[in-house]
């Protein structure tokens, strides 16, 4: 069975969970919830970096997310049809990469209207480039004729945006379209109405990673160091 190691959240682990799903390969949530948790995984000598996510798959132990996902793309054939789009493909996912930054810290934000400013303004710098590229390429996709896995991981972060911004999509016809497109795809779609899909990030996730990794909370929460490890 497919294992993929992480907190209880999306985080950095929800780009390979979307491959996964755009895969249609079925895998299990191992959710990792405590110092303990996380230094027996550490001892398992299956985190070449000390670090999640781990995804168990086909008898390797991968690490780096972004190496992860490719390797998901290259299994379902997702990365373009030739030379020129793998190239756009990894542009558009570093792109993407950059982009999602700011979703995944909202949560992280001392108060709502922080967190939708970042978005915002993240979404100004980028989202044009997106809109742009999409309508050169006129296939709905945005690397070439089909779907890529720099549709996914854009989806993705859009997700996300999409959650905190409800309208945000409304002046970006193409990405719009791009996210309704990806959302349809078969194994995404039963995701995304799945038990596996975590909800967004909240306080809870904020202190679930803080308390995993005995770092210090965000400054604006009470006792911010409380988890910090005295060692
Ligand atoms: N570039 C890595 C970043 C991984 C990463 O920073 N993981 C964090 C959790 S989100 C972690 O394990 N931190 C503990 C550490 O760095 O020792 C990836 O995308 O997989």
């Amino acid at each position: 069975m497919t294992k993929l190691h992480y907190f209880k959240g999306r985080g950095r682990a929800e780009t390979t969970r979307w491959m996964l799903a755009v895969n249609q390969i079925e895998f299990e949530n191992v959710p990792v919830e405590t110092p303990k948790a996380l230094a027996a995984l550490r001892a398992s000598g299956k985190l070449p970096f000390d670090q999640m996510p781990l995804l168990e798959i086909n008898g390797l132990n991968l690490s780096q997310s972004s190496a992860t996902i490719r390797y998901l793309a290259r299994l379902g054939r997702f990365y373009g049809e030739s030379d020129n789009e793998a190239l756009w493909c990894d542009m558009i996912a570093g792109a993407a990469a950059d982009f999602a930054e700011a979703a995944m810290l909202a949560a992280f934000q001392p108060t709502r209207e922080a967190a939708i400013a970042g978005l915002e303004t993240r979404f100004a710098k980028f989202a044009p480039k997106f809109e742009q590229r999409l309508s050169d390429v006129n296939s709905g996709f945005i690397v070439g004729r089909t779907v890529t896995f720099a549709d996914i991981v854009l989806a993705e972060a859009l997700s996300s945006y999409l959650e905190w911004c409800p309208d945000i999509l409304k002046q970006t016809p193409h990405l719009s379209a791009l996210f309704e497109q990806v959302t349809q795809e078969p194994g995404l779609k039963s995701y995304l109405g799945s038990s596996s899909r975590y909800p967004m990030a909240g306080e809870n996730y904020v202190i679930d990673v803080a308390r995993v990794l005995q770092r210090a909370l965000p400054p604006h929460m009470p006792d911010a160091n409380r988890f910090v490890s005295s060692l």
